[in-house]
């Protein structure tokens, strides 16, 4: 595997300078963010953004993501022209030698947190998800601003893009993944990329609104859809383990063809459907993430792997979920599990 970093481009508190410090960090994982969803990214922007990167010593082949456009989840006549311009993006991505693409089929919104800033017992912060904090919104009508959302909505906006997701269902939204994936998974081909779908996060339905990407029939249909290992996955640990029944360790092993990108962080899983964003060693969460990197071991996983979300400690104030410093701690720790793991197989 390859320890990667998520930079949010020259906007990010968080430099490369910094970035290249932390031990063992191999790439980083970006994103063009200056153009708008559903438009063309340009081999120049593209280039640039990997010309700035490799000036630092650090590798840049992942792309996280490459939104998909509202009208695409739908299944609007808009569609085509749009995925005719995702294609497009592909082609001056794969010009770049980019290898992996992560995306997400996610209605409206991307992650869901009811809280960003929540206190833990050590004084640091964290992304936090409640489920009676969420029961009492009401997106139609409260004001509300949410993070992880690529696209933010004035209230009315909101209100009209969750009343035509009523006549949606996860049947439609399936249909319409697969139309997309029957389009784009040939042209990924032909560029060498993998494309990598990203769960849902929370991995079960959220406001009504329609979510297919959460557990391991998910993936099974996935897989039918577009038998090509090109049509893949980022096993993202976070997304899928707030659902107990998710075996994270199976999904790995059954899926290993498909796995072309691991987010690797920890959740407390709490009453219900409520979990806590929590450090990421095993101690402190719900998940054995000794496990899951042996699991990413035995598969002979070569590609990039990131530490996710991380809290906020030492004083530090910057994106939710991206701060440097428990991100940095993240990464260490994976790649010791990683060191250790190797010696003790060999
Ligand atoms: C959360 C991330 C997601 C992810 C997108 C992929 O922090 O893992 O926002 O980037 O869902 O499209």
């Amino acid at each position: 595997m390859k320890m990667t970093f998520r930079w949010y481009g020259d906007s990010d508190p968080v430099t490369l300078d910094q970035i290249r410090q932390i031990p063992g960090m191999k790439g980083i994982v970006s994103a063009i963010y200056d153009v708008p969803v559903g438009e063309v990214w340009s081999y120049e922007k593209i280039k640039a953004l990997k010309d700035k990167i490799e000036a630092k010593g650090l590798e840049f082949t992942t792309i996280e993501s490459v939104p998909v456009h509202e009208d695409i989840k739908m299944g609007k006549p808009s569609r085509d022209r749009l995925i005719d311009n995702y294609c497009e993006t592909l082609n001056n991505l794969g010009k770049c030698g980019i290898k992996v693409v992560c995306y997400n089929f996610m209605p409206v919104f991307d992650w869901t947190r009811s809280e960003l800033d929540h206190v833990n017992k050590d004084g640091s912060t964290s992304l936090v998800y409640y489920q009676d904090q969420i029961d009492k919104w009401d997106l139609k009508n409260d004001e509300l601003t949410l993070p992880g959302w690529d696209a933010s909505y004035t209230k009315d906006q909101l209100k009209g893009i969750l009343e035509e997701y009523e006549a949606i269902d996860d049947e439609k939204l399936w249909e319409n993944l697969g139309y997309f994936l029957k389009k784009i998974i040939p042209v990924a081909e032909i560029n060498d990329i993998r494309m990598a779908i990203h769960p849902d996060d929370p991995p079960w339905g959220i406001f009504g609104l329609p979510r297919i990407i959460k557990d391991y029939d998910s993936y099974k249909r996935l897989a039918e859809t577009v038998p090509s290992t090109y049509n893949g996955i980022t096993l993202c640990t976070g997304s899928l383990g707030p659902n107990a029944s998710n075996d994270l360790v199976k999904l790995i092993h059954d899926f290993s063809d498909r796995i072309h990108f691991g987010h690797v962080r920890n959740i407390l899983r709490v009453d219900g459907n409520s979990f806590e964003e929590t450090a990421h060693m095993s101690e402190y969460g719900s998940i054995d993430m000794y496990e899951i990197m042996k699991a990413f071991y035995d598969i002979k996983f070569e590609g990039p792997i990131r530490p996710d979300h991380g809290r906020m400690v030492w004083g530090e104030t910057g994106k939710p979920g991206y701060g440097l410093y428990d991100r940095a701690l993240g990464s260490c720790y994976l790649n010791g599990l990683w060191e250790a793991i190797d010696k003790s197989t060999k």
